[in-house]
C-alpha cells in the first residue's frame, strides 16, 4: 500500500484546488469563519494546507530509509536556529506563485502572512544557524539523517534599544501555536538524574555493569518537524525534545495537602527544556545547563538505539547502520550515555561497547578560545550523572593506561591529556571526550583546523593524527539566496538558469558576465532593490532616512571583543572627524558617503559587549544629528538581529566587515552570505575569509591587519598598544574623544573603560595593532566605490567564486568522508 492509497484526495496544485485547501483548514482545523479570520488565522490554515504537502514525502522518504536499512546520521546539537518556515516550504514545494494567486483571490497579501510569523530562534549564532543550514542540505541531498535538539520553550531572547543601551526580553515565540510540528506524546522517554550508583552482583567493578538508583526522573516528548530537500522528494525530521514532568503532579506532597508544592515540583522538572542559555561562545557553566545537555542526549541516544533495534537483533551493525554527530561539546554527554547503555541496559562488556561508541561519534568543534572551552565540575557532574561520571573516570584511566605502555611513564603529559583537569577545583574536559571518543575531529574552516591540531588538541594529534581533519563551512543558496533575494535570484535563473539551487558551482558561469555592461547595470539594479527593502525598514522602524546611494557598510554578528565592532567604530570616529575638519577648514571634502550598519545581540551578562552596543548607539545618535555631516555618514544600529532581519539585510550590503583578530573567528558564515549575496568583504585573515580570498581571487577582496603567525609575534614580543596610540594622531584623536565623552556629555566617563582596555590593559585582541593597516583599507574601499562599474564587477566575481560555499558541498564531505553514508533511493 502507497500513502496515498490511504490518503484523503489530496489538494492539486493548481490554484483553485489550493484554495479549497486553505478554506479547508481555516474552517475545520483551525476552527474560523474566513469572515472573522485575522491574518494569524490565515497564516495558521495556510502553513496548514502547505505542511500536507510535505507530509506524503516525509512518509515516502521514512519508508525508503526502512526498507534500504540505510545509515542514519543523527545531528546532535543544543541549537537549531532555524529562521521562519514558511517562505522555505513554499519554494521546497514549488508552490510560491500558487499559493500567492490562492491567497490573493481570498484578498489576503502571501508577504504580509508571512511576515507574521515568529522566527524559530532556537540558537544563539553561527553554530545554530550551521546546524540549521546542514538539515537543509541533508534533505536535499538524501543523507538519511535526523536533527535531535531541545524545543525551548523560549528561544534567543528579543533585543530592544532602550536609550542606547540593550535590554532583553523573553522570546516565547509560540504563543499562537507551531503549525510545523507534530507532537508524538506517545514517544517519550524516561531520562533520569541524581541518585547514586550500585555495583551490580556477580560483575568485577570498575569496568562492569552498574545499577543506577534513587534517581528522580523527568519524561522527553518529542515534537518532529519535517525538513523538506530541495528539487527532490527526500525529507528529514528534526526531533526536539520537551521536558514533562514524569508525575502530572506528586502525589504524595498532593496528599499532604500541599497543593503548592505538588504543582512546583512539575514545574521544576519541566524548566529543563524552558529557555535556551543566551551565551555564545562562553560557557555557562550553569547546573540547569547540565541538565539541559544531558536531557536531550540521553532522549536522543535512547531513541535511535530503539530505532535500531527495531531493525536488528544484536549491535553488531551498530556502527554500520549509526553515525552520531556532536556539534561541538554541548551534546557530549552522549557518549558516556550510549556507554551506560550498552554495559547497564544491555549487557555489553566494556571493550565491545567502547569499540562501538568509538565507531559511532563524531565531533566538530566550532572554537579554539580557551575560555570557550566546556569543563563541568567534577563535584556537580558527580552529584547529577553520578554514573556518567564513573564511565569517564573509566575511559580515562583506559587511555591513560595505554599511552602508559606506549609512551612510558611521562607524568606532565599525563595531566595534560587527562580528561579530568586536576589544577584546582578539578573539572571535566568535555573537549577531550569528545575527541577521545571519536573517530573524526574536524575544524569549520582550512585555518581554524590546522590551529586547533596546534593547540587545544596538539597532545592527542600527536596520538591520533588519522582522527583530524577540516569541513570548512558552508550555507544553503536556498534560503540565502533564492528565498531572501528575488531580484538576484531572478537575474541568475534568466541568465544562468535555475540549477545553482542544488549546485552552486554553476555560479561560475557568470566569471565572463562581469565584463557584459547589460549584466552590470542589470546586477547594480538588483542590488538597489534591495538596498531600498532595507531602507524602507530602517525608515519604518527607526525613522531614519537613508540614501540608497551610499555605501551600505555592514557588519551584523554576535557583539564579541574578538570580533572587533570597536574597530569598525573606530574607524567610523576617523571618518567624522575628517568630515568635520574639512567643514572647519571649508575645504571640498572628496568622501564616499557611507551608512554603517551595525547588528547584533550581546550575551545578557557580557557587560564589555553591552558597553560596546552602548557606544554603537552613542555615536550613532552624535554622528546622524551632526549637521555638519548630512549625508555623508550614517550610522545606524538595528535591534533585534534575528535570522528574518539578516536576511533583509545580507542582500543589502555593499561592503561586508569580517573584521577579527586573525585565529580567533573559527569560520564565519556570514562572510559567506554576504559575498553571495554581492557585497565585497574588507576583512583580515581569519576563518573561512582565506579560503573566500583563495575562490574570488586575491584582487577581488580587502584583506587588512596582521596575520595569526603575525598575531602570534607581535604578544611574543610584547603587545605596547601604548606606543601606537601615542604614534598615531589620528586614533589617539578618536580614542580621547570616546574618553573624553564626545559621544556621551550627559555622562562624559562612560567608555573610560573601553579606552583603558586599549590603551592601559594590553588590548587583547590587537585593535590598534591593525588599526592604521584598516583604514588605509578603507580608502581603497572608497576609492572603488567610486567607479562604480569596477566595484560592481568585482562583486559580480565575488558571486562568481561563491560556488564553493554551499553547504551541499559540506555536507557531500561529511558524508562521504566522515558518516560513510548513501542516499535514500525513492522510487
Ligand atoms: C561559531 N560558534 C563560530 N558558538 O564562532 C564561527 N558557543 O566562527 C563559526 O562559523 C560557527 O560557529 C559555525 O561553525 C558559535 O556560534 C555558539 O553559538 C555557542 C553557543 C553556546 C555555547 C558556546
Amino acid at each position: 500500500m502507497t500513502i496515498k492509497d490511504f490518503a484523503y484526495d489530496h489538494p492539486d496544485r493548481d490554484v483553485a484546488a489550493f484554495k479549497r485547501a486553505v478554506a479547508n483548514k481555516l474552517i475545520y482545523a483551525v476552527g474560523k469563519d474566513p469572515v472573522a479570520a485575522s491574518q494569524d488565522d490565515w497564516l495558521n490554515a495556510t502553513s496548514q494546507a502547505v505542511r500536507d504537502q510535505l507530509v506524503e514525502r516525509w512518509m515516502m522518504t521514512t519508508r525508503a530509509n526502512y526498507a534500504q536499512d540505510l545509515k542514519r546520521v543523527y545531528y546532535l546539537s543544543m541549537e537549531f536556529l532555524i529562521g521562519r518556515t514558511f517562505t522555505n516550504a513554499l519554494l521546497a514545494v514549488d508552490l510560491y506563485d500558487t499559493v500567492r494567486e490562492a491567497l490573493a483571490d481570498f484578498g489576503v497579501d502571501m508577504s504580509a502572512l508571512a511576515e507574521r510569523e515568529p522566527d524559530a530562534a532556537l540558537g544563539n549564532g553561527g553554530l545554530g544557524r550551521l546546524a540549521a543550514c546542514f538539515l537543509d542540505s541533508m534533505a536535499t541531498l538524501g543523507v538519511p539523517g535526523m536533527g535531535y535538539g531541545i524545543r525551548y520553550e523560549y528561544g534567543m531572547f528579543r533585543q530592544r534599544i532602550v536609550d542606547g543601551q540593550q535590554v532583553e526580553t523573553p522570546d516565547y515565540w509560540l504563543t499562537r501555536g507551531n503549525p510545523w510540528e507534530f507532537q508524538r506524546p506517545e514517544v517519550n522517554y524516561r531520562v533520569r538524574f541524581g541518585g547514586h550508583v550500585q555495583k551490580r552482583e556477580g560483575t568485577n567493578a570498575p569496568y562492569g555493569a552498574a545499577d543506577w538508583v534513587d534517581t528522580h526522573d523527568v519524561l522527553a516528548v518529542a515534537y518532529d518537524t519535517i525538513i523538506p530537500g530541495y528539487g527532490t522528494q527526500a525529507t528529514n525530521t528534526l526531533r526536539l525534545w520537551s521536558a514533562r514532568a514524569t508525575e502530572e503532579i506528586d502525589l504524595s506532597a498532593f496528599n499532604r495537602g500541599n497543593y503548592m508544592g505538588a504543582v512546583e515540583s512539575k514545574n521544576q522538572s519541566e524548566n529543563v527544556s524552558r529557555v535556551l542559555y543566551p551565551d555564545d561562545s562562553t560557557p555557562s557553566g550553569r547546573e540547569l545547563r547540565l541538565h539541559q545537555e544531558y536531557f536531550f542526549c540521553s532522549a536522543s541516544v535512547q531513541d535511535l538505539l530503539r530505532r535500531y533495534l527495531r531493525s536488528h537483533k544484536t549491535f553488531d551493525q551498530l556502527s554500520e547502520k549509526v553515525s552520531i554527530h556532536l556539534n561541538d561539546t554541548h551534546p557530549v554527554l552522549a557518549v558516556p550515555e550510549l556507554m551506560r547503555l550498552l554495559l547497564d541496559e544491555h549487557g555489553l562488556a566494556w571493550d565491545e561497547a567502547w569499540a562501538h561508541t568509538q565507531k559511532v561519534f563524531s565531533y566538530t568543534n566550532h572554537t579554539l578560545m580557551h575560555e570557550a572551552l566546556e569543563t563541568w565540575p567534577v563535584e556537580m557532574l558527580g552529584r547529577i550523572l553520578p554514573r556518567h561520571l564513573q564511565i569517564i573516570y573509566d575511559m580515562n584511566a583506559k587511555f591513560l593506561a595505554t599511552v602508559t605502555q606506549k609512551v612510558g611513564n611521562d607524568v606532565e603529559l599525563m595531566r595534560r591529556l587527562s580528561l579530568v583537569d586536576e589544577a584546582g577545583e578539578r573539572r571535566v574536559r568535555m573537549a577531550y571526550v569528545a575527541v577521545l571518543a571519536s573517530h573524526s575531529i574536524n575544524g569549520v574552516s582550512g585555518l581554524h583546523s590546522e590551529l586547533m591540531k596546534q593547540s587545544i588538541f596538539a597532545d592527542f594529534d600527536k596520538i591520533f593524527p588519522e582522527r583530524f581533519n577540516n569541513k570548512t563551512n558552508g550555507v544553503t543558496p536556498r534560503r540565502w539566496l533564492a528565498q531572501a533575494n528575488p531580484p538576484l535570484a531572478g537575474l541568475l535563473d534568466q541568465r544562468i538558469g535555475k540549477g545553482w539551487r542544488r549546485d552552486l558551482s554553476q555560479l561560475e558561469a557568470l566569471k565572463p558576465m562581469a565584463a557584459q555592461p547589460a549584466f552590470v547595470r542589470a546586477f547594480r539594479h538588483a542590488k538597489r532593490e534591495n538596498k531600498l527593502r532595507l531602507a524602507n525598514w530602517v525608515g519604518e522602524h527607526l525613522k531614519i532616512d537613508l540614501d540608497t546611494d551610499a555605501m551600505f557598510d555592514v557588519q551584523v554578528k554576535r557583539i564579541h571583543e574578538y570580533k572587533r565592532q570597536l574597530l569598525n567604530v573606530l574607524h567610523v570616529v576617523t571618518r567624522y572627524h575628517r568630515i568635520l575638519d574639512a567643514q572647519a577648514a571649508g575645504t571640498p571634502l572628496d568622501i564616499v558617503p557611507r551608512v554603517v550598519v551595525f547588528a547584533g545581540k550581546a550575551a545578557s551578562a557580557y557587560a564589555m559587549a553591552k558597553l560596546v552596543i552602548r557606544l554603537i548607539n552613542d555615536v550613532a545618535s552624535t554622528i546622524n544629528a551632526d549637521a555638519r555631516v548630512g549625508k555623508l555618514l550614517k550610522v545606524v544600529f538595528l535591534p533585534n538581529y534575528s535570522v528574518s532581519l539578516a536576511e533583509i539585510i545580507m542582500p543589502a550590503a555593499d561592503l561586508s566587515e569580517q573584521i577579527s583578530t586573525a585565529g580567533t573567528e573559527a569560520s564565519g558564515t556570514g562572510n559567506m552570505k554576504f559575498a553571495l549575496n554581492g557585497a565585497l568583504t574588507i576583512g583580515t585573515l581569519d576563518g573561512a575569509n582565506v579560503e573566500m580570498r583563495e575562490n574570488v581571487g586575491p584582487e577581488n577582496i580587502f584583506i587588512f591587519g596582521n596575520t595569526t603567525p603575525e598575531v602570534a609575534d607581535i604578544r611574543a614580543r610584547g603587545y605596547q598598544p601604548r606606543e601606537i596610540y601615542e604614534e598615531n594622531a589620528d586614533l589617539k584623536r578618536v580614542l580621547d574623544a570616546i574618553r573624553d565623552g564626545a559621544f556621551s556629555p550627559g555622562e562624559p566617563s562612560r567608555y573610560q573603560g573601553i579606552y583603558d582596555a586599549l590603551v592601559n590593559w594590553g588590548d587583547h585582541y590587537l585593535l590598534l595593532a591593525d588599526y592604521a593597516s584598516y583604514v588605509a583599507k578603507q580608502a581603497e574601499v572608497d576609492a572603488l566605490y567610486r567607479d562604480s562599474d569596477a566595484w560592481t564587477r568585482m562583486a559580480i566575481l565575488n558571486v562568481a567564486g561563491m560556488g564553493a560555499f554551499s553547504s551541499d558541498r559540506t555536507i557531500a564531505q561529511y558524508a562521504h568522508e566522515i558518516w560513510n553514508t548513501k542516499p535514500v533511493v525513492l522510487g
